[in-house]
């Protein structure tokens, strides 16, 4: 019977098995148990001779089991850990990393701009009334020139911004004239276009004030030929056109010589060899006045740009819808390592 058992033990290739082996030999209802059961039918001479090799059989097996049962948890550690071992040397799987859009990129960069030239950078809401939007920029209701930007009304005082040049209003308004201001302001505006490769319902735009004494067109030509020429280079020209706009008298637009056909006229630049990229002008006197500005004292120049398009002029994006689509593929090729 030892034997037999001891044999078994040694087959055991499982933690199961060995448990089975010491069900069957040293359970309750295995042949041990039912020796040591019977011995009160045995003499008194017989009883501790068996009782003794019983107990010692028992003794023994139970060791072989604890033995046993020892090997096997140590081998399927063993096994276990083999399977699991890392191989640190492996190439890791890259993980997708995310990157500013181009149009977050070109504003950071424009705000830098300026800031070295000492504006500072303000907001304003996006939901705004129609005071500030028109009224405060000299478009009084019924103003024909309110046309040039349909709107999106959300009650009759109040719409989303069509530009950014409330936030002229709004600045100038709180200080009420006590010192100048030199501030941009970039943010989403929405105009009720027709979207199409150079126009979208929901754009983005940043204003530029700058209000003191003495401020002059000479001085809005040279912050603008600035920014033209350290944004898109030092051989790009500046053009101002004569425009016009109610809050600012005179009034202009800016085009920059197109990079594609340098001037000569292309597709891009519609065949003129030039490409408007934002309006601007001197800060009307109403506009001062309303504010609460003397123009007798002080004067100003504000300009109004759209970053989409200074994006596509400097990247050579063909069309603005791009910006909102979020098509990865054309993002990706604008990420910074
Ligand atoms: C204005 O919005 C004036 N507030 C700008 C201004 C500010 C003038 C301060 C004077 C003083 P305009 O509607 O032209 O002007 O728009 C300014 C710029 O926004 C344009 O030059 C163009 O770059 C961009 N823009 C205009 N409409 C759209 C559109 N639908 N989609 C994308 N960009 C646009």
């Amino acid at each position: 019977l030892e034997k037999e058992a001891l044999q078994k033990v040694e087959e055991a290739i499982s933690l199961k098995e060995l448990q089975d082996v010491r069900v069957a030999y040293l359970g309750k209802k295995g042949p041990i148990t039912e020796v040591l059961r019977g011995m009160g039918k045995l003499s008194k001479e017989e009883r501790p001779v068996i009782g003794e090799l019983a107990n010692k059989v028992r003794g023994q097996i139970a060791d072989a089991i604890d033995s046993k049962k020892a090997d096997i948890e140590a081998e399927e550690l063993e096994k276990q850990l083999a399977e699991e071992t890392i191989d640190v040397t492996l190439p890791g799987r890259p993980v997708p990393t995310g990157g500013p859009h181009l149009l977050t990129s070109i504003v950071e960069e424009i705000e830098d701009l300026f800031i070295g030239m000492g504006f500072e950078v303000r907001e304003g809401p996006e939901v705004e009334t129609d005071y500030y939007n028109f009224e405060a920029l000299n478009l009084p209701k019924g103003h024909p020139a309110r046309d040039m930007q349909d709107s999106f009304y959300i009650t009759e005082d109040i719409l989303l911004r069509t530009h950014t040049s409330p936030v002229q209003a709004r600045t100038m308004n709180m200080i009420q004239g006590e010192r100048p201001v030199k501030m941009i302001c970039p943010g989403k505006v929405y105009r009720r276009d027709t979207d199409d490769a150079t126009h979208s319902h929901q754009f983005t735009q940043i204003e530029g004030l700058y209000v003191d004494k003495n401020v002059r067109m000479s001085d809005l030509k040279g912050v603008l030929d600035r920014f033209a020429k350290q944004m898109f280079g030092e051989e790009r020209q500046i053009r101002l056109r004569p425009s016009f706009f109610p809050f600012t008298e005179p009034s202009v637009e800016m085009d920059i010589s197109c990079k594609m056909c340098n001037g000569e006229g292309c597709s891009v630049c519609k065949k003129t060899g030039w490409i408007e990229i934002l309006g601007a002008g001197l800060v009307h006197a109403r506009v001062l006045e309303m504010a609460g500005y003397d123009p007798k004292v002080y004067s100003g120049f504000a300009f109004g740009m759209g970053p989409e398009r200074i994006a596509m002029l400097k990247y050579g994006v063909d069309d603005i819808r791009h910006f909102y689509t979020n098509d990865i593929r054309f993002l990706k090729q604008y990420h910074q390592a």
